[in-house]
């Protein structure tokens, strides 16, 4: 088992990470095609693949996509919690995290209650991680009840990432929506990063090399893409996005 943590904190040392965002809902992608597209973002570069969705996902999908892409890659896999039944011990780790700009407890800290005594029990590392979601959100800002941050509204992403930080947590990501017409914007990401020192994850929306080159130029220190690593099937561009997002 890869202990994450030190992985992302060695690989920072030499710059920008890029993760890979797979969604496990069976509906959408079977284990052939992720086996297939989890070689192909290595090839490409990438660091590590996070495994998760919104909606559909389960505990066999979550454990069956996880072994199929560690044995593809060899890569971290990490989970991006979907919902309390979909639990596995086959991550390398689980981001803990919570959804600070919820209306909702239950995304805060309710339903992190009822899954925590068996992420306990199976003994899977955890990552705590602040999760804030800027508009338009798309479906998890739906599905989670977000009071979405306003693109330009800086200073109140930047006081949700503080207290995130001052309350212990290990990561900060700022989520546009999987599938977003705009990415978090640069400016956004400059003075959340001037303001923390923890590692900064940015994703949603980033689809082009001009998109991971500006989030990163702007402080992410690591750039998920999700959609576009699904829905492109030219490894040039692929590997344009990676390059891009890590700056090399
Ligand atoms: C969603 O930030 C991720 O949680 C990835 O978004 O699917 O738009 O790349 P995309």
């Amino acid at each position: 088992m890869i202990d994450v943590k030190e992985y992302i904190k060695e690989k920072l040392k030499s710059g920008t990470l890029h993760f890979t965002l797979l969604d496990p809902d069976p509906a959408k992608l079977t284990v052939e095609n992720a086996k297939a597209i989890a070689k192909r973002l290595q090839n490409a570069g990438t660091d590590a693949f996070l495994i998760g969705g919104s909606t559909g996902v389960t505990t066999e999908s979550l454990s069956a996509i996880t072994v199929a892409v560690r044995e593809a890659t060899g890569l971290p896999t990490i989970y991006f919690p979907s919902d309390v039944h979909a639990i596995s011990d086959e991550v390398d780790c689980m981001l803990f995290m919570s959804i600070v700009n919820s209306k909702n407890p239950k995304f805060i800290t309710h339903y992190h209650a009822k899954a925590a005594p068996l992420v306990k029990m199976l003994n899977i590392p955890c990552i705590p991680m602040a999760y804030i979601i800027v508009a338009p959100g798309m479906t998890v800002g739906r599905v989670a009840e977000a009071d979405l941050i306003d693109p330009d509204d800086v200073e109140r992403a930047a006081g949700f990432a503080i207290s995130a930080e001052l309350m212990g947590m290990q990561l900060v990501y700022l989520e546009a929506g999987s599938g977003a017409t705009s990415p978090v914007p640069p400016e956004m990401i400059e003075v959340v990063k001037m303001n923390i020192d923890i590692p900064l994850i940015v994703g949603g929306g980033i689809r082009t090399p001009e998109a991971a080159a500006a989030a990163r130029e702007a402080g992410a220190d690591i750039i998920i893409t999700g959609t576009f690593v699904e829905q492109c099937s030219d490894d040039a561009l692929l590997k344009a996005v990676v390059k891009a997002a890590k700056g090399i």
